[in-house]
């Protein structure tokens, strides 16, 4: 690889990119091979790992379950996603866009495939009528913080954390002009949370849970060793926000589930039984 790169005239994918997740990228989409998807026992089956987004999910449902929803029970199965397991056919078949998290509702009439996290704690908020407001411009809140993040968490991600930690090798142009965003992203919220509790204001929602599934790693759990890179500390309202949801007992279940690495006391590969986190 070299510093600069003249682009050929049609593009065609190098042999070896190197870094992080190399192994699983292609330019194509649909299955490698053919594998059915487990089904459990629950009205909803998850299949999914315990990155940011698919945490997302796991803390809406144990948030659920924690209302007292019974109905909101899950079976949530394991998807290595370096081993390529989200290329089964059985995958595509419930996310045609082989990425985790991707949600069955079996108890829906037909069963009914969600993809996309935002789209995920969506559905779930609609079902149960919680974590989402009923009044229509709290709802335009809450649902423009929830794209906000959507649409942020990828240079977060796929630009902050591929080239300041995943990349071979670390170059100064795009950490520059990622870091500059993922700051201007940090300020964005930290503006926002001078004088709200949560991002909508006084409750908690999902536009909550899935910001802070991104941004609540990185200010408090050292997401991609960057805690003094981005100068995470210097955000107080993110810090205080995050922390607060970080407490709660629902999003400390919910991070756990398919969870295969890190403290071994906080890792459960595979959920399907409330007393499998206690
Ligand atoms: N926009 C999607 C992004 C999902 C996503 O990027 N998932 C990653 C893990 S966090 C994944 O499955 N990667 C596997 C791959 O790219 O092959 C969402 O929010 O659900």
């Amino acid at each position: 690889m070299t510093d600069t790169y003249a682009p050929p005239k049609v593009w065609t994918p190098a042999a070896e990119t190197g870094g992080q997740f190399a192994s699983i990228n292609r330019p194509i989409a649909g299955p490698t091979h053919d594998k059915e998807l487990p089904v459990g026992k629950h009205p909803h089956q998850l299949y999914s790992l315990a990155t940011p987004n698919g945490i997302k999910v796991t803390i809406m449902l144990e948030e659920l379950l924690a209302k007292g929803h019974q109905d909101a029970e899950y079976d949530a199965w394991l998807i290595k996603i370096i081993d390529g397991e989200q290329f089964s056919s059985g995958f595509v078949s419930v996310n045609p866009n082989s990425k985790i998290p991707a949600l069955l509702d079996v108890s829906a009439v037909p069963h009914t495939r969600v993809f996309e996290s935002g789209a995920i704690l969506f559905y779930l908020a609609e079902k149960f009528g919680e974590f989402i407001p009923t009044d229509a411009a709290a709802r335009a809140e809450c649902m423009s913080w929830l794209f906000w993040q959507m649409g942020s968490a990828p240079y977060l991600g796929g630009g902050f954390g591929h080239f300041y930690a995943y990349a071979p090798k670390k170059f100064q142009y795009p950490i520059d002009r990622f870091t500059m965003e993922v700051k201007r992203q940090l300020d964005v919220l930290d503006r926002n949370l001078a004088d709200r509790r949560f991002l909508c204001g006084d409750d908690y929602n999902i536009a909550d849970i899935g910001t802070y599934a991104w941004y609540g790693n990185v200010v408090l759990h050292d997401q991609y060793e960057a805690t003094d890179f981005l100068d995470v500390k210097s955000y107080t309202n993110v810090v205080r926000w995050a922390t607060e949801i970080d407490e709660r007992p629902a999003v400390r279940r919910g991070r756990r589930v398919n969870k295969i690495r890190g403290p071994e006391e906080l890792q459960l590969a595979e959920r399907h039984d409330a007393s499998d986190l206690d």
